[in-house]
């Protein structure tokens, strides 16, 4: 069963981890967010794709949610003492990959050549595409100005304002090699319970994506990012609160409009309608939940197939 899923952040990693515990890794397809890449001190960080490596090659770091488990952090005291900035933590195990990739990408070559090398290199077998291989940038107008993800994210946590959100240079992108395809020949597609605004929005601005959603003969099912009337992990809570979106399901479908034929909804929450529903605990905590919640997506779409 070929599934092709969208997806970006933490909440991301954790649903493609659960989907490679029911279905063979060859049959997974990761289209993964790029929005916040950025360069920093020369180096092009990736940090959706790398958290989506580390995580499916068990290395990554569970308490921090990016970055890997067995990490040091010489490189960073010492660019520290030197005056560099360090508002931005770039373990020396992780700099190996942005070092790789930045150096690959002055060749000339494709972020989704390195990224599919990287992965294979880290015994991942699934697919891990990024949306295109030009650059987007996604930006936040908010009470502070008009802020880079990072600076956003990281250095300011998330407290500005954010009025809207732009994804710089998404017009002039191109989705990555077999991005359409992925879609168009999937059994299934599946939308991970990543922020929809920061992490989704990004990759349905590439020309081509949205339109493949709305296209595609397969099945596209959602798990909704909200869990017992909250968002778990990052800002989705206050972002939709400032962008002025009520904190539910039906603000999540209708968000994503019609390109969805169904959504994965925690055990107490609302159902929006018009929509193909499951319900199940969505909180991921640990193999099992993951495991779980994709099956219980796999299965909705299963359904709305059949
Ligand atoms: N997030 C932080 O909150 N602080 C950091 O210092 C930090 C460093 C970092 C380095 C590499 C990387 O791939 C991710 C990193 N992140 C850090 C997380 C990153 O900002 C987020 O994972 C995504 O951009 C949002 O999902």
């Amino acid at each position: 069963m070929k599934v092709t899923v969208l997806t970006g952040g933490v909440g991301g990693a954790k649903l493609v981890l659960g989907l490679l515990q029911v279905l063979p890794a060859a049959d997974v397809t990761a289209i993964v967010n790029t929005g916040d890449d950025f360069r920093h001190i020369g180096l092009h960080v990736s940090p959706d794709i790398d958290t989506l490596l580390y995580t499916l090659s068990g290395k990554a770091n569970p308490a921090l949610g990016w970055g890997r488990a067995d990490e040091s952090w010489n490189f960073l005291d010492t660019l520290r003492a030197m005056g560099g900035p360090d508002w931005f933590a770039l373990g020396d195990r992780d700099l190996a990959l942005h070092v790789l990739r930045t150096a690959r990408l002055a060749q000339g070559q494709g972020l989704d050549a390195i990224t599919a090398d990287f992965a294979r290199a880290m015994g991942i077998g699934a697919a891990i595409v990024p949306m295109t291989n030009d650059c987007v940038a996604t930006q936040l107008d908010t009470d502070e100005g008009r802020l880079d993800f990072q600076h956003y994210f990281v250095a300011r946590r998330c407290t500005p304002h954010v009025r809207q959100v732009h994804f710089d240079g998404a017009d002039a992108a191109r989705p990555a090699p077999g991005v359409i395809a992925a879609i168009h020949g999937a059994d299934a597609v599946l939308v991970a319970p990543s922020n929809p605004f920061l992490s989704i929005d990004p990759l349905l601005a590439v020309p081509g994506i949205a339109d493949a959603l709305v296209a595609t003969p397969a099945p596209v099912v959602a798990i909704s990012p909200i869990i017992a009337g909250k968002a778990v992990k990052g800002p989705t809570a206050k972002l939709m609160a400032e962008l002025g979106i009520a904190l539910a399901n039906r603000s999540i479908a209708a968000h994503y409009g019609a390109w969805i034929d169904g959504l994965v909804i925690d055990l107490g929450d609302d159902a929006p309608p018009g929509l193909a529903i499951a319900r199940t605990e969505t909180l991921m905590r640990d193999h099992a939940d993951k495991a779980r919640v994709a099956q219980v997506a796999l299965d909705l779409a299963a359904s709305i197939a059949g």
